[in-house]
Protein backbone atom coordinates (compact mmCIF):
# COMPACT_ATOMS: atom_id res chain seq x y z
CA UNK A 1 0.00 0.00 0.00
CA UNK A 2 1.21 3.44 -0.80
CA UNK A 3 1.76 5.62 1.97
CA UNK A 4 -1.16 7.89 2.39
CA UNK A 5 -1.77 9.95 5.62
CA UNK A 6 -5.20 10.84 6.73
CA UNK A 7 -5.63 14.58 7.07
CA UNK A 8 -6.63 15.53 10.52
CA UNK A 9 -10.32 16.47 11.39
CA UNK A 10 -10.24 19.77 12.24
CA UNK A 11 -8.23 19.92 8.93
CA UNK A 12 -10.50 18.87 7.37
CA UNK A 13 -13.63 20.77 8.59
CA UNK A 14 -11.73 23.81 7.98
CA UNK A 15 -11.59 22.98 4.12
CA UNK A 16 -15.06 22.60 3.94
CA UNK A 17 -16.32 25.62 5.93
CA UNK A 18 -13.77 27.61 3.51
CA UNK A 19 -15.29 26.01 0.08
CA UNK A 20 -18.47 26.62 1.64
CA UNK A 21 -18.61 30.17 2.23
CA UNK A 22 -16.87 31.32 -0.55
CA UNK A 23 -20.35 29.93 -2.28
CA UNK A 24 -22.02 32.07 0.10
CA UNK A 25 -23.11 29.48 2.56
CA UNK A 26 -23.93 31.22 5.88
CA UNK A 27 -22.84 28.47 7.87
CA UNK A 28 -24.16 29.50 10.75
CA UNK A 29 -27.72 29.81 9.19
CA UNK A 30 -27.85 25.78 8.54
CA UNK A 31 -25.51 24.64 11.96
CA UNK A 32 -27.37 22.19 13.89
CA UNK A 33 -27.24 19.00 15.72
CA UNK A 34 -27.08 16.86 12.98
CA UNK A 35 -24.18 14.89 12.15
CA UNK A 36 -22.76 14.93 9.36
CA UNK A 37 -19.43 13.04 8.86
CA UNK A 38 -16.76 13.09 6.10
CA UNK A 39 -16.16 9.29 4.36
CA UNK A 40 -12.73 10.98 4.03
CA UNK A 41 -12.13 10.25 8.10
CA UNK A 42 -15.28 9.46 9.39
CA UNK A 43 -15.28 12.51 11.67
CA UNK A 44 -17.77 15.46 11.05
CA UNK A 45 -17.51 18.68 8.64
CA UNK A 46 -20.32 20.71 9.56
CA UNK A 47 -23.29 19.65 11.67
CA UNK A 48 -25.97 21.26 10.29
CA UNK A 49 -30.19 21.31 11.26
CA UNK A 50 -32.59 20.06 9.38
CA UNK A 51 -36.36 21.12 7.89
CA UNK A 52 -39.02 19.27 9.29
CA UNK A 53 -41.64 18.09 6.75
CA UNK A 54 -44.18 20.61 7.38
CA UNK A 55 -41.94 23.50 5.34
CA UNK A 56 -42.14 21.31 2.91
CA UNK A 57 -45.74 22.77 2.17
CA UNK A 58 -44.65 26.25 2.65
CA UNK A 59 -42.00 25.70 0.02
CA UNK A 60 -43.76 24.19 -2.50
CA UNK A 61 -46.32 27.26 -2.05
CA UNK A 62 -43.82 29.85 -2.34
CA UNK A 63 -42.83 27.48 -5.54
CA UNK A 64 -46.20 27.92 -7.07
CA UNK A 65 -45.75 31.55 -6.65
CA UNK A 66 -42.49 31.77 -8.22
CA UNK A 67 -43.78 29.30 -11.14
CA UNK A 68 -46.94 31.46 -11.78
CA UNK A 69 -44.53 34.39 -12.31
CA UNK A 70 -41.94 32.67 -13.55
CA UNK A 71 -44.13 30.65 -16.81
CA UNK A 72 -44.27 34.00 -18.67
CA UNK A 73 -41.20 35.03 -18.75
CA UNK A 74 -39.30 34.69 -22.53
CA UNK A 75 -37.80 31.43 -22.04
CA UNK A 76 -34.70 32.88 -23.61
CA UNK A 77 -34.80 35.38 -20.23
CA UNK A 78 -35.09 32.62 -18.26
CA UNK A 79 -31.79 31.09 -20.17
CA UNK A 80 -29.92 34.05 -18.89
CA UNK A 81 -30.39 32.77 -15.59
CA UNK A 82 -28.89 29.29 -16.02
CA UNK A 83 -26.27 31.40 -18.04
CA UNK A 84 -25.34 33.26 -14.89
CA UNK A 85 -25.28 30.38 -13.11
CA UNK A 86 -23.35 28.14 -15.26
CA UNK A 87 -20.73 31.07 -14.90
CA UNK A 88 -21.03 31.02 -11.37
CA UNK A 89 -20.43 27.06 -11.31
CA UNK A 90 -17.00 27.97 -13.95
CA UNK A 91 -15.46 30.38 -10.99
CA UNK A 92 -16.43 28.46 -8.00
CA UNK A 93 -15.50 24.81 -9.39
CA UNK A 94 -12.80 24.06 -7.40
CA UNK A 95 -14.70 24.99 -4.20
CA UNK A 96 -17.54 22.89 -5.28
CA UNK A 97 -15.35 20.29 -5.75
CA UNK A 98 -13.71 20.08 -2.49
CA UNK A 99 -16.97 19.74 -0.89
CA UNK A 100 -18.31 16.85 -3.05
CA UNK A 101 -14.35 15.26 -2.20
CA UNK A 102 -15.22 15.39 1.76
CA UNK A 103 -18.64 14.98 1.54
CA UNK A 104 -19.08 12.29 -1.09
CA UNK A 105 -15.11 10.83 -0.85
CA UNK A 106 -14.84 11.73 -4.60
CA UNK A 107 -10.88 12.02 -6.22
CA UNK A 108 -10.30 15.23 -7.33
CA UNK A 109 -10.48 14.93 -10.91
CA UNK A 110 -13.98 13.07 -10.45
CA UNK A 111 -15.03 15.97 -8.32
CA UNK A 112 -14.13 18.39 -10.81
CA UNK A 113 -16.05 15.98 -13.17
CA UNK A 114 -18.82 16.45 -11.32
CA UNK A 115 -18.83 19.86 -11.53
CA UNK A 116 -18.16 19.82 -15.11
CA UNK A 117 -21.17 18.29 -15.56
CA UNK A 118 -23.08 20.86 -14.30
CA UNK A 119 -21.67 23.54 -16.22
CA UNK A 120 -22.18 21.43 -19.40
CA UNK A 121 -25.61 21.43 -18.70
CA UNK A 122 -25.94 24.96 -18.12
CA UNK A 123 -24.12 25.56 -21.02
CA UNK A 124 -26.65 22.94 -22.70
CA UNK A 125 -29.97 24.08 -21.21
CA UNK A 126 -29.26 28.13 -22.18
CA UNK A 127 -29.01 26.92 -26.05
CA UNK A 128 -32.52 24.66 -25.13
CA UNK A 129 -33.89 28.13 -23.97
CA UNK A 130 -34.06 29.04 -27.76
CA UNK A 131 -35.11 25.60 -28.79
CA UNK A 132 -37.91 24.44 -26.92
CA UNK A 133 -39.95 23.85 -30.63
CA UNK A 134 -43.27 22.35 -30.93
CA UNK A 135 -44.51 20.56 -34.09
CA UNK A 136 -46.70 21.58 -36.85
CA UNK A 137 -48.80 18.68 -38.25
CA UNK A 138 -50.60 18.97 -41.38
CA UNK A 139 -54.31 19.24 -40.61
CA UNK A 140 -57.13 16.74 -42.95
CA UNK A 141 -59.23 19.89 -43.05
CA UNK A 142 -58.90 22.49 -45.46
CA UNK A 143 -57.63 25.85 -44.07
CA UNK A 144 -57.10 24.37 -40.80
CA UNK A 145 -53.71 24.42 -38.95
CA UNK A 146 -52.88 21.90 -36.54
CA UNK A 147 -50.09 22.28 -34.58
CA UNK A 148 -48.46 21.68 -30.14
CA UNK A 149 -47.06 24.05 -28.00
CA UNK A 150 -44.63 23.48 -25.09
CA UNK A 151 -45.38 25.09 -21.68
CA UNK A 152 -44.17 25.70 -18.54
CA UNK A 153 -45.27 23.14 -16.16
CA UNK A 154 -44.84 23.81 -12.87
CA UNK A 155 -43.44 22.78 -9.79
CA UNK A 156 -40.69 20.01 -10.04
CA UNK A 157 -39.16 18.32 -7.02
CA UNK A 158 -35.78 16.91 -7.27
CA UNK A 159 -34.65 14.21 -4.63
CA UNK A 160 -30.82 13.26 -5.50
CA UNK A 161 -28.76 10.86 -4.04
CA UNK A 162 -25.41 10.95 -2.45
CA UNK A 163 -23.51 9.41 -5.21
CA UNK A 164 -23.71 12.88 -7.55
CA UNK A 165 -24.96 15.18 -5.31
CA UNK A 166 -24.68 18.24 -7.58
CA UNK A 167 -24.88 17.27 -10.91
CA UNK A 168 -27.66 15.30 -10.96
CA UNK A 169 -29.90 18.32 -9.67
CA UNK A 170 -28.33 20.54 -11.96
CA UNK A 171 -29.44 18.21 -14.95
CA UNK A 172 -33.24 18.73 -13.69
CA UNK A 173 -32.44 22.59 -12.30
CA UNK A 174 -31.01 23.92 -15.38
CA UNK A 175 -33.37 22.23 -17.77
CA UNK A 176 -36.28 23.04 -15.51
CA UNK A 177 -35.61 26.68 -15.65
CA UNK A 178 -35.53 27.36 -18.78
CA UNK A 179 -38.81 25.47 -19.03
CA UNK A 180 -40.19 27.62 -17.51
CA UNK A 181 -40.69 26.13 -14.07
CA UNK A 182 -39.68 26.68 -10.43
CA UNK A 183 -37.74 23.56 -8.08
CA UNK A 184 -37.47 22.26 -5.06
CA UNK A 185 -34.49 20.14 -3.91
CA UNK A 186 -34.51 17.54 -1.36
CA UNK A 187 -30.46 16.24 -1.52
CA UNK A 188 -28.90 13.15 0.18
CA UNK A 189 -29.13 13.91 4.07
CA UNK A 190 -25.15 13.33 4.27
CA UNK A 191 -24.60 15.95 1.34
CA UNK A 192 -25.85 19.34 2.93
CA UNK A 193 -22.99 21.30 2.35
CA UNK A 194 -22.54 20.66 -0.80
CA UNK A 195 -26.32 21.30 -2.21
CA UNK A 196 -25.86 24.36 0.31
CA UNK A 197 -23.20 25.60 -2.13
CA UNK A 198 -25.02 24.85 -5.01
CA UNK A 199 -28.25 26.79 -3.58
CA UNK A 200 -26.19 29.58 -2.53
CA UNK A 201 -24.17 30.11 -6.45
CA UNK A 202 -27.87 29.73 -8.02
CA UNK A 203 -29.16 32.47 -5.34
CA UNK A 204 -26.72 34.73 -6.09
CA UNK A 205 -27.38 34.13 -9.99
CA UNK A 206 -31.82 34.61 -9.11
CA UNK A 207 -30.62 37.75 -7.26
CA UNK A 208 -28.54 39.35 -9.36
CA UNK A 209 -31.19 38.92 -12.43
CA UNK A 210 -34.35 39.82 -10.26
CA UNK A 211 -35.86 36.92 -10.76
CA UNK A 212 -39.18 35.95 -8.81
CA UNK A 213 -38.50 34.76 -5.25
CA UNK A 214 -38.03 31.03 -4.62
CA UNK A 215 -37.48 30.00 -8.20
CA UNK A 216 -35.20 27.56 -6.69
CA UNK A 217 -35.31 26.19 -3.12
CA UNK A 218 -33.49 23.88 -1.10
CA UNK A 219 -34.78 21.70 1.75
CA UNK A 220 -31.71 20.12 3.90
CA UNK A 221 -33.83 17.47 5.66
CA UNK A 222 -34.25 13.60 6.31
CA UNK A 223 -36.44 10.93 4.91
CA UNK A 224 -39.83 12.67 5.93
CA UNK A 225 -38.76 15.53 4.10
CA UNK A 226 -38.34 13.79 0.97
CA UNK A 227 -41.89 11.90 1.25
CA UNK A 228 -43.54 15.10 1.95
CA UNK A 229 -42.13 16.34 -1.46
CA UNK A 230 -43.40 12.76 -2.89
CA UNK A 231 -46.46 13.34 -1.91
CA UNK A 232 -47.45 16.93 -2.35
CA UNK A 233 -49.76 17.23 -4.66
CA UNK A 234 -47.98 20.95 -5.58
CA UNK A 235 -45.51 18.80 -6.88
CA UNK A 236 -46.02 18.71 -10.70
CA UNK A 237 -42.77 16.51 -11.42
CA UNK A 238 -41.12 14.45 -9.28
CA UNK A 239 -37.51 13.67 -10.42
CA UNK A 240 -36.19 11.31 -7.80
CA UNK A 241 -32.45 9.55 -8.31
CA UNK A 242 -31.24 6.87 -5.91
CA UNK A 243 -32.21 3.08 -4.99
CA UNK A 244 -34.58 0.93 -6.92
CA UNK A 245 -36.25 0.55 -3.52
CA UNK A 246 -36.72 3.99 -2.53
CA UNK A 247 -38.03 3.85 -6.50
CA UNK A 248 -40.75 1.74 -5.72
CA UNK A 249 -41.68 3.52 -2.91
CA UNK A 250 -41.81 6.92 -4.72
CA UNK A 251 -42.83 5.95 -7.72
CA UNK A 252 -46.74 5.07 -7.01
CA UNK A 253 -47.51 7.70 -4.82
CA UNK A 254 -46.40 9.73 -7.46
CA UNK A 255 -49.23 8.13 -9.60
CA UNK A 256 -51.69 7.62 -7.43
CA UNK A 257 -51.89 11.70 -7.51
CA UNK A 258 -51.77 11.61 -10.89
CA UNK A 259 -47.97 13.42 -11.10
CA UNK A 260 -45.60 12.83 -13.16
CA UNK A 261 -43.06 11.06 -12.14
CA UNK A 262 -38.98 10.92 -13.37
CA UNK A 263 -36.85 7.70 -11.67
CA UNK A 264 -33.74 7.18 -11.73
CA UNK A 265 -32.60 4.10 -10.28
CA UNK A 266 -30.53 1.38 -10.24
CA UNK A 267 -28.25 -0.53 -13.05
CA UNK A 268 -26.31 -3.81 -12.88
CA UNK A 269 -24.13 -2.25 -16.02
CA UNK A 270 -22.11 -4.95 -17.92
CA UNK A 271 -19.08 -5.11 -20.93
CA UNK A 272 -19.11 -7.64 -22.66
CA UNK A 273 -15.79 -8.19 -24.07
CA UNK A 274 -15.50 -9.77 -27.34
CA UNK A 275 -12.42 -11.77 -29.85
CA UNK A 276 -11.57 -9.34 -31.11
CA UNK A 277 -11.52 -6.33 -28.63
CA UNK A 278 -8.34 -4.21 -28.40
CA UNK A 279 -7.52 -5.95 -24.57
CA UNK A 280 -5.41 -2.67 -23.61
CA UNK A 281 -7.75 -0.13 -23.95
CA UNK A 282 -10.87 -2.70 -22.76
CA UNK A 283 -8.73 -3.36 -19.36
CA UNK A 284 -8.73 0.58 -18.90
CA UNK A 285 -12.12 1.00 -19.86
CA UNK A 286 -13.35 -1.33 -17.36
CA UNK A 287 -11.14 -0.46 -14.52
CA UNK A 288 -12.25 3.01 -14.89
CA UNK A 289 -16.06 2.19 -15.05
CA UNK A 290 -15.83 -0.44 -12.27
CA UNK A 291 -13.61 1.34 -9.83
CA UNK A 292 -14.60 5.06 -10.41
CA UNK A 293 -15.99 6.90 -7.77
CA UNK A 294 -15.23 3.59 -5.78
CA UNK A 295 -17.99 1.61 -7.55
CA UNK A 296 -20.59 4.10 -6.37
CA UNK A 297 -21.66 5.59 -9.43
CA UNK A 298 -25.24 4.13 -10.96
CA UNK A 299 -23.54 3.55 -14.38
CA UNK A 300 -20.65 1.44 -12.44
CA UNK A 301 -19.55 -1.37 -14.15
CA UNK A 302 -20.59 -4.69 -11.91
CA UNK A 303 -20.11 -7.37 -14.54
CA UNK A 304 -17.90 -8.08 -17.16
CA UNK A 305 -18.88 -10.93 -19.69
CA UNK A 306 -16.05 -12.04 -21.70
CA UNK A 307 -15.42 -14.34 -24.66
CA UNK A 308 -13.57 -17.76 -23.57
CA UNK A 309 -10.87 -17.09 -25.71
CA UNK A 310 -10.18 -14.27 -23.91
CA UNK A 311 -11.05 -13.96 -20.51
CA UNK A 312 -8.35 -15.69 -18.92
CA UNK A 313 -5.55 -13.25 -20.33
CA UNK A 314 -8.38 -10.11 -19.43
CA UNK A 315 -9.08 -11.34 -15.85
CA UNK A 316 -5.19 -11.16 -15.66
CA UNK A 317 -4.64 -7.95 -17.31
CA UNK A 318 -7.66 -6.21 -14.80
CA UNK A 319 -6.34 -7.89 -11.59
CA UNK A 320 -2.89 -6.54 -12.36
CA UNK A 321 -4.47 -3.27 -12.72
CA UNK A 322 -6.24 -3.75 -9.25
CA UNK A 323 -3.51 -4.62 -7.29
CA UNK A 324 -1.37 -1.15 -8.75
CA UNK A 325 -4.63 1.00 -7.61
CA UNK A 326 -3.79 3.95 -6.08
CA UNK A 327 -6.26 3.75 -3.12
CA UNK A 328 -6.37 6.25 -0.21
CA UNK A 329 -7.73 10.01 0.47
CA UNK A 330 -9.20 11.45 -2.41
CA UNK A 331 -7.92 14.97 -2.12
CA UNK A 332 -4.71 13.42 -3.00
CA UNK A 333 -2.53 13.90 -6.02
CA UNK A 334 -2.57 10.19 -8.01
CA UNK A 335 -5.29 8.89 -5.58
CA UNK A 336 -8.04 6.97 -7.65
CA UNK A 337 -10.01 5.17 -5.30
CA UNK A 338 -11.30 7.15 -2.29
CA UNK A 339 -13.38 5.91 0.30
CA UNK A 340 -17.08 4.01 0.43
CA UNK A 341 -19.58 6.43 1.78
CA UNK A 342 -20.07 4.54 4.79
CA UNK A 343 -19.08 1.08 7.13
CA UNK A 344 -23.05 -0.08 5.83
CA UNK A 345 -21.60 0.06 2.41
CA UNK A 346 -18.34 -1.84 3.69
CA UNK A 347 -20.46 -4.53 5.39
CA UNK A 348 -22.44 -4.62 2.16
CA UNK A 349 -19.57 -5.25 0.25
CA UNK A 350 -18.30 -8.15 2.11
CA UNK A 351 -22.14 -9.35 3.07
CA UNK A 352 -22.19 -9.93 -1.36
CA UNK A 353 -18.29 -11.00 -1.59
CA UNK A 354 -19.64 -14.02 1.13
CA UNK A 355 -22.43 -14.61 -0.77
CA UNK A 356 -20.69 -14.76 -3.91
CA UNK A 357 -18.06 -17.30 -2.55
CA UNK A 358 -21.09 -19.47 -0.99
CA UNK A 359 -22.71 -19.51 -4.68
CA UNK A 360 -19.70 -21.08 -6.29
CA UNK A 361 -17.45 -17.70 -7.35
CA UNK A 362 -13.91 -16.66 -6.37
CA UNK A 363 -12.39 -13.48 -5.46
CA UNK A 364 -9.08 -12.96 -7.22
CA UNK A 365 -8.21 -9.58 -5.80
CA UNK A 366 -9.39 -7.44 -3.16
CA UNK A 367 -12.16 -7.05 -0.39
CA UNK A 368 -9.97 -6.04 2.04
CA UNK A 369 -9.53 -2.64 4.55
CA UNK A 370 -7.05 0.33 4.28
CA UNK A 371 -6.08 2.94 6.52
CA UNK A 372 -8.68 1.70 8.92
CA UNK A 373 -5.41 2.32 11.96
CA UNK A 374 -5.70 5.73 10.88
CA UNK A 375 -9.10 6.32 10.22
CA UNK A 376 -11.34 3.57 12.36
CA UNK A 377 -14.28 5.36 10.73
CA UNK A 378 -13.39 5.71 7.21
CA UNK A 379 -13.82 2.74 5.02
CA UNK A 380 -11.58 2.27 2.04
CA UNK A 381 -12.30 -0.94 0.52
CA UNK A 382 -9.85 -2.34 -2.07
CA UNK A 383 -11.83 -3.30 -5.50
CA UNK A 384 -12.50 -6.75 -5.76
CA UNK A 385 -12.86 -9.13 -8.78
CA UNK A 386 -14.86 -12.51 -8.47
CA UNK A 387 -14.86 -14.99 -11.14
CA UNK A 388 -18.19 -16.66 -11.30
CA UNK A 389 -19.30 -19.37 -14.21
CA UNK A 390 -22.75 -18.06 -14.21
CA UNK A 391 -25.12 -15.02 -13.07
CA UNK A 392 -25.85 -16.32 -9.57
CA UNK A 393 -28.52 -14.39 -7.13
CA UNK A 394 -26.22 -11.85 -5.96
CA UNK A 395 -24.41 -11.09 -9.14
CA UNK A 396 -28.32 -10.04 -10.53
CA UNK A 397 -28.71 -7.69 -7.37
CA UNK A 398 -27.32 -4.43 -7.59
CA UNK A 399 -24.19 -3.70 -4.77
CA UNK A 400 -23.46 -0.21 -4.47
CA UNK A 401 -19.67 -1.06 -3.77
CA UNK A 402 -16.45 -2.03 -5.89
CA UNK A 403 -17.30 -5.42 -7.18
CA UNK A 404 -17.11 -6.72 -10.43
CA UNK A 405 -18.26 -10.07 -11.87
CA UNK A 406 -16.43 -11.93 -14.43
CA UNK A 407 -17.86 -14.51 -16.32
CA UNK A 408 -17.40 -16.41 -19.44
CA UNK A 409 -19.30 -16.35 -22.92
CA UNK A 410 -18.99 -18.76 -25.81
CA UNK A 411 -21.89 -17.01 -28.58
CA UNK A 412 -23.11 -13.19 -28.64
CA UNK A 413 -26.33 -14.48 -28.78
CA UNK A 414 -25.82 -15.62 -25.18
CA UNK A 415 -23.77 -13.10 -24.01
CA UNK A 416 -26.39 -10.57 -24.92
CA UNK A 417 -28.85 -12.78 -23.32
CA UNK A 418 -26.81 -12.65 -20.18
CA UNK A 419 -26.47 -9.05 -20.38
CA UNK A 420 -30.20 -8.98 -20.48
CA UNK A 421 -30.93 -11.46 -17.59
CA UNK A 422 -31.08 -8.78 -14.84
CA UNK A 423 -34.03 -6.61 -13.30
CA UNK A 424 -31.97 -3.38 -14.04
CA UNK A 425 -31.59 -1.65 -17.61
CA UNK A 426 -29.54 1.27 -17.00
CA UNK A 427 -26.06 1.01 -18.88
CA UNK A 428 -24.31 -1.51 -20.99
CA UNK A 429 -21.27 -1.49 -23.21
CA UNK A 430 -20.12 -4.28 -25.66
CA UNK A 431 -15.74 -3.99 -26.68
CA UNK A 432 -15.75 -5.79 -29.96
CA UNK A 433 -13.68 -4.55 -33.63
CA UNK A 434 -16.04 -6.76 -35.23
CA UNK A 435 -19.02 -4.18 -36.64
CA UNK A 436 -21.33 -6.80 -37.10
CA UNK A 437 -21.23 -7.66 -33.03
CA UNK A 438 -20.90 -3.67 -32.44
CA UNK A 439 -24.28 -3.16 -34.41
CA UNK A 440 -25.74 -6.33 -32.94
CA UNK A 441 -25.92 -5.29 -29.83
CA UNK A 442 -26.84 -1.85 -30.27
CA UNK A 443 -30.09 -3.06 -32.05
CA UNK A 444 -33.94 -4.14 -31.12
CA UNK A 445 -32.96 -7.80 -29.97
CA UNK A 446 -29.33 -6.38 -28.52
CA UNK A 447 -29.10 -5.04 -25.00
CA UNK A 448 -32.25 -3.63 -23.06
CA UNK A 449 -30.54 -0.78 -21.26
CA UNK A 450 -30.90 2.35 -22.24
CA UNK A 451 -27.37 3.36 -22.78
CA UNK A 452 -25.40 1.17 -25.33
CA UNK A 453 -21.78 1.60 -25.34
CA UNK A 454 -19.29 0.82 -28.37
CA UNK A 455 -15.83 0.12 -26.53
CA UNK A 456 -16.34 2.82 -23.91
CA UNK A 457 -16.60 1.92 -20.27
CA UNK A 458 -20.78 1.87 -18.86
CA UNK A 459 -20.29 4.60 -17.30
CA UNK A 460 -18.97 8.67 -17.56
CA UNK A 461 -21.65 9.80 -20.27
CA UNK A 462 -22.02 13.08 -21.38
CA UNK A 463 -24.63 15.71 -20.52
CA UNK A 464 -25.80 15.16 -24.49
CA UNK A 465 -27.61 12.49 -24.28
CA UNK A 466 -30.96 10.95 -22.62
CA UNK A 467 -29.34 9.39 -19.75
CA UNK A 468 -31.84 7.25 -18.25
CA UNK A 469 -32.82 3.64 -18.39
CA UNK A 470 -35.36 0.57 -18.49
CA UNK A 471 -36.85 -2.00 -16.18
CA UNK A 472 -36.18 -1.56 -12.47
CA UNK A 473 -33.65 1.44 -13.11
CA UNK A 474 -37.07 3.14 -13.48
CA UNK A 475 -37.46 3.92 -17.08
CA UNK A 476 -37.36 7.91 -16.81
CA UNK A 477 -34.71 9.88 -19.09
CA UNK A 478 -33.03 12.97 -17.87
CA UNK A 479 -30.26 15.21 -19.06
CA UNK A 480 -30.09 15.76 -22.95
CA UNK A 481 -31.73 15.29 -25.97
CA UNK A 482 -35.47 15.76 -25.51
CA UNK A 483 -35.39 15.27 -22.26
CA UNK A 484 -36.71 18.86 -21.61
CA UNK A 485 -40.20 17.46 -22.69
CA UNK A 486 -40.46 16.06 -19.18
CA UNK A 487 -40.60 19.60 -17.85
CA UNK A 488 -43.32 21.09 -19.94
CA UNK A 489 -46.65 20.27 -20.55
CA UNK A 490 -48.24 19.93 -24.30
CA UNK A 491 -51.19 21.57 -25.83
CA UNK A 492 -52.35 20.53 -29.31
CA UNK A 493 -53.76 23.21 -31.32
CA UNK A 494 -56.61 23.40 -33.94
CA UNK A 495 -57.04 26.69 -35.99
CA UNK A 496 -59.92 27.23 -38.44
CA UNK A 497 -59.00 29.97 -40.79
CA UNK A 498 -61.54 28.57 -43.30
CA UNK A 499 -64.72 30.85 -41.73
CA UNK A 500 -66.83 27.74 -42.34
CA UNK A 501 -67.07 25.00 -39.65
CA UNK A 502 -65.55 21.17 -40.97
CA UNK A 503 -65.85 18.40 -38.37
CA UNK A 504 -62.55 15.97 -38.34
CA UNK A 505 -63.32 12.50 -39.49
CA UNK A 506 -65.89 13.97 -42.35
CA UNK A 507 -68.47 13.98 -38.93
CA UNK A 508 -71.97 15.45 -40.26
CA UNK A 509 -73.72 17.99 -37.81
CA UNK A 510 -75.75 20.11 -39.31
CA UNK A 511 -77.97 22.27 -37.27
C1 LIG B 1 -25.28 8.51 -11.28
O1 LIG B 1 -24.45 7.67 -10.94
O2 LIG B 1 -26.33 8.68 -10.60
O3 LIG B 1 -22.65 8.55 -16.61
C2 LIG B 1 -25.12 9.43 -12.43
C3 LIG B 1 -22.12 8.79 -15.52
C4 LIG B 1 -22.31 10.16 -14.94
C5 LIG B 1 -23.61 10.26 -14.22
C6 LIG B 1 -23.88 9.17 -13.23
N1 LIG B 1 -22.26 11.13 -16.00
O4 LIG B 1 -21.43 7.98 -14.92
Amino acid sequence: ARPTTIPRAEELAALARTAAQRCGVDLAAIAGDVRTPSPVNGEDLHPVTWVDAKSVDLAVERAQEAFLAWRTVPAPVRGALVKRFGELLTTHKSDVATLISLEVGKITSEALGEVQEMIDICDFAVGLSRQLYGRTMTSERYNHRLMETWHPLGVVGVISAFNFPAAVWAWNTAIALVCGDSVVWKPSEITPLTAGACAALLDRAMTELDTPAYLSQVLIGGADAGQALVGHPGVALLSATGSTRMGRAVGPRVADRFGRVLLELGGNNAAIVAPTADLDLTTRGIVFSAVGTAGQRCTTMRRVIAHTSVVDQLVERISEAYRRLPIGVPLEAGTLVGPLISGTAYRNMRDALEAAAQQGGTVLVGGGRRLEDQAPNAYYAEPAIVRVDRQTAVVRQETFAPILYVMPYESLDEAIAMNNAVPQGLSSSIFTNDQREAERFMSADGSDCGIVNINIGTSGAEIGGAFGGEKETGGGRESGSDAWKNYMRRATNTVNYSGELSLAQGVDFTI
